[in-house]
């Protein structure tokens, strides 16, 4: 089983277009791994796909996209579905980074850091991991610090999608400073 493939399915399914699927996301974007299955089933390639080749697709995977939780499963971060999923705001680290192509830290030093396509702008904890985020766009990309514990005291919200990634609705440039 290709798990890499399976996890990009995934993605797309639990992110992008559920009703593909002929799946509905709960409020936190969970749906019933069983009515996954039966989608997935109805492709050839994804037969006999399991629950267990679901939890080995997490296991091996480098980022944590995908989490299981009482035979529910759902995606961390990246939704870019018409609902908002609602995600418990938590205290950021002192500092996260947003790794980006040089050509749009202009308009982000303007407009502040918006979420684009996706529902949520999506902050680094680390700055190798905002250099991964990066790179996916711009060989060299710039990488920004967010002051997030300012923006926090000052109300900005900020949400916990993995031990990488961080969310936020939008980050205003006065709390973004290039590395
Ligand atoms: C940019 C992947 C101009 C922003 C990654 C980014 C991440 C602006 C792009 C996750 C802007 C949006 C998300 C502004 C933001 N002007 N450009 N005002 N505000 N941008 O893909 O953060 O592998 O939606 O800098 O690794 O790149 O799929 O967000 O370049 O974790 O699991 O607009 O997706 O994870 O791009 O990536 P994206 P992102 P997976």
């Amino acid at each position: 089983m290709d798990l890499m493939k399976l996890s990009k399915e995934l993605s797309y399914a639990l992110r992008h277009s559920p009703w593909e699927y002929e799946l509905e996301l709960d409020e936190e974007g969970w749906v019933e791994i069983s009515q996954l299955l039966v989608a997935l089933h109805e492709s050839p390639q994804w037969k006999g796909v399991t629950q267990v080749d679901l939890e080995q697709m997490i296991q091996a995977s480098e980022k944590k996209r995908h989490e299981i939780r009482s035979g529910r499963i759902r995606a961390l971060y990246g939704h870019s579905t018409p609902h908002k999923i609602s995600k418990l705001s938590a205290e950021p680290p002192e500092t996260l980074y947003h790794g980006t192509p040089a050509r749009a830290v202009h308009s982000i030093m303007e407009h502040g850091l918006q979420p684009r396509q996706r529902q949520y702008v999506h902050l680094s904890a680390d700055i190798d991991t905002a250099n991964q985020v990066g790179r996916r766009r711009d060989d060299q990309p710039v990488i920004l610090r967010i002051n997030a514990a300012q923006a926090a005291t000052d109300g900005i919200l900020f949400y916990y999608g993995n031990e990488n990634i961080w969310l936020a609705d939008h980050i205003p440039a006065r709390y973004i400073v290039e590395q």
